[in-house]
């Protein structure tokens, strides 16, 4: 046993009081209201979103393994991938009876994988689409039946389900399936020498191997990062060989292979091309394997989509993902705001990316990523009330556009009941009751602290680490470490890019300590140490590179980790008037009644006349008429909470 495994994590409660609020709302909300959605039990009217696809109120996401099960009789309803809103929401549950054991609950998820073993076929492959409407097309079209990633959906959900309850038959489930994909798969005659159109089974399979320590899970996944690309119209072949009008999901057969990441092996992938979503689960997938196996090549390639994503392709606020076209990146710099797409499930993935990549290497750009999303692009994902979500984040929005303008109609001005594809619910509510999961990286002799979400830990050799804080909303940052075994450790802690200034005191003593890639490092070998850190929260103008044509000119704001945004609730609008400059002041105070509680921005800002309404369209420039006003700001994840209205997030500068 190394250092590493003796100070692995154990134990840690989280105690800050913005994600103890969030945690419980998706106890009480978020996991009874997407239950109720998925047996057909609410009174929800699916949006008008724009991967509706004509689908109705129904997700029928539970009655279809009912009906693979046996249990009951009927066609598929429903995406190819229905399943996986269960699976999600399934993985969601398990990781609250961590924090909030819940004897009704889990009678439910107990029967649940009950439901879901009796629909498992005996060979151990389960989609319910298949084995209900097109059992002969098994495997046949995977460039679009997503058998793979709805399995890697279960498996993720099994293991971290037997991980929280010890239910055996749920990681059965699991590696069944997995012997299953490896029975089918690889390069020996007579297999598939293949791979899912979307990424998802080499994560998956990277955690059931993590779990079971059986490598040939972890040489599956491997596998089929190794062969992605290699035969760039494998697709192809298998479309033509079942029947090429035979698609199981309209016009996808006709996407370019890099939408798909399929167009060349990765390695020789340039850049974070093709869907957002498939892009960082892939990406997840390459570091845990990476990490495993040690293969540079995958390492390197998680470094170069990396880079590419979040020097050239993110948003402020962490979205990725350009245009609703493909819900896709496009190219490099080009982030417009109000046709973007900002899929919550691509900041969810990135989110996992970061914690993987945190794994390989102690570097604080990754903490820094990771905060940005679950401080921002993905907490935007959920109303406050938990019933209410983004499928697209946008950085501008307006009801006209979105109501006028059919190249803006995916961009939703108020959170909706659910979707058609109902992707990201579930996908936000895992992140959420996981997040515990995400703020402490155990690399050598090295405890990590990247996050800085208040919580108690225990580690190996009877470690404590108390982290005491308010934050998003101050910066002081307390630590209290009991080390009674006077095991001798590093403790470093990140110091956030946002925060160039800061000051570090242990024991009361000020310390002066050079940040390295992004941490500063103690040494602990005392019983107990007390560690006080305080960031810098002063309100900050931000500009984007002006490479980037949407944001020339602009600035955004904001404070710690959390990007701000004007709304019409609060300003009048129309909010493209507002103008923002370096000698702008702002005024942060906190409000317990608003928004659930948050950290309000007042800054001052000039603000154009409205020209009247039968002005000419066109007139030579003139001096035109401003006056000084003050801008309200709320966080950005906060939007879209009151009255249907415009947002935005960068202004013109004076
Ligand atoms: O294709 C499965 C999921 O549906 C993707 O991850 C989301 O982007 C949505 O398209
Ligand atoms: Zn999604």
């Amino acid at each position: 046993m190394d250092v590493a495994d003796k100070l692995n994590l154990q134990n840690i409660n989280i105690t800050s009081d913005f994600w103890k609020r969030y945690r419980e709302l998706v106890v009480k909300e978020v996991l009874p209201y997407q239950w109720k959605v998925m047996n057909d039990e609410a009174d929800i009217s699916i949006s008008t979103d724009p991967q509706n696809n004509g689908r109705d109120k129904n997700s029928h996401a539970v009655a279809n393994l009912k009906i693979a099960a046996g249990k009951a009789k009927g066609h598929h309803y429903g995406f190819p991938f229905q399943d996986t809103d269960v699976y999600k929401w399934l993985e969601a549950a398990a990781y609250s009876f961590n924090y909030h054991p819940d004897t009704d609950l889990r009678k439910i998820t107990d029967r649940l994988i009950d439901l879901i073993s009796e629909a498992q076929d005996d060979d151990g492959y389960l989609s319910t689409y298949f084995q209900i409407d097109a059992p002969e097309c098994k495997f046949k079209r995977l460039q679009q039946s997503h058998e793979l990633y709805t399995m890697g959906h279960y498996i993720e959900a099994g293991v971290a389900y037997y991980q929280a309850t010890g239910n055996q038959k749920a990681l059965d489930i699991a590696t069944r399936m997995a012997d299953c994909i490896d029975d089918h798969f690889g390069l020996k005659d007579g297999k598939i020498p293949g791979y899912d159109g979307h990424p998802e089974i080499e994560l998956a399979l990277s955690r059931l191997y993590e779990e079971t320590g059986n490598k040939k899970y972890l040489k599956l996944a491997h596998y089929f990062l190794k062969q992605r690309g290699q035969d760039p119209s494998f697709f192809e072949k298998q479309n033509h060989a079942d029947g090429w009008d035979n698609e199981i999901l309209q016009g996808m057969r006709d996407l370019p292979r890099s939408y798909y990441q399929a167009a060349e092996p990765i390695k020789d992938q340039k850049t974070a091309d093709g869907h957002a979503v498939r892009v960082v689960y892939l990406c997840t997938g390459m570091a845990y394997v990476a990490r495993y196996t040690g293969d540079k090549d995958l390492l390197e390639s998680c470094h170069r989509f990396w880079n590419d994503i979040v020097r050239r392709r993110m948003y402020i606020t962490g979205n990725i993902g350009s245009t609703t076209t493909g819900e896709a990146f496009t190219y490099d710099y080009d982030l417009p705001n109000d046709t973007m797409y900002g899929e919550t499930c691509a900041s969810v993935g990135m989110a996992f990316f970061a914690r993987q990549m945190l794994n390989i290497e102690a570097k604080g750009e990754y903490g820094d990523i990771l905060e940005k999303e679950l401080f921002n692009g993905a907490l935007s994902g959920m109303a406050l009330d938990g019933k209410h979500f983004f499928y697209v984040n946008p950085l501008e929005a307006d009801p006209a556009a979105s109501k006028g303008n059919p190249g803006k109609s995916h961009v939703l001005t108020h959170r909706a009941d659910w979707f058609g594809c109902a992707c990201c619910p579930a996908n936000l509510a895992r992140l959420i009751t996981s997040i515990d999961q995400y703020l402490y990286t155990v690399n050598d002799n090295t405890i990590l602290s990247h996050q800085f979400i208040a919580n108690e830990a225990k580690f190996g050799n009877n470690i404590k680490v108390i982290q005491a804080n308010n934050f998003p909303w101050d910066g002081a940052i307390h630590y209290k470490i009991q080390n009674p075994s006077h095991t001798s450790f590093k403790f470093g802690i990140r110091i956030p890019n946002w925060s160039k200034k800061f000051t570090l005191e242990v024991n009361g003593i000020a310390k002066s300590i050079p940040v390295r890639d992004g941490f500063v490092y103690l040494n602990i070998d005392d019983q107990a140490a007390s560690i006080d850190l305080n960031l810098d929260m002063s309100v900050k103008l931000m500009r984007a590179s002006n490479r980037v044509n949407a944001d020339f000119e602009k600035s955004a704001v904001q404070r710690g980790p959390i990007v701000y945004a004007a709304e019409q609730a609060d300003n009048q609008g129309p909010l493209w008037l507002y103008q923002l400059s370096p000698k702008s002041k702002a005024d942060y105070h906190f409000n317990e009644k608003l928004l659930k509680g948050v950290g309000i921005i007042k800054i001052t800002a000039s603000r154009e006349a409205l020209d009247n309404d039968n002005a000419p369209l066109y007139t030579e420039e003139k001096q035109t008429n401003t006056e000084s006003v003050e801008l309200t700001l709320i966080p950005y994840y906060s939007w879209a909470n009151r009255e249907n209205g415009q947002m935005r997030v960068w202004f013109n500068k004076e």
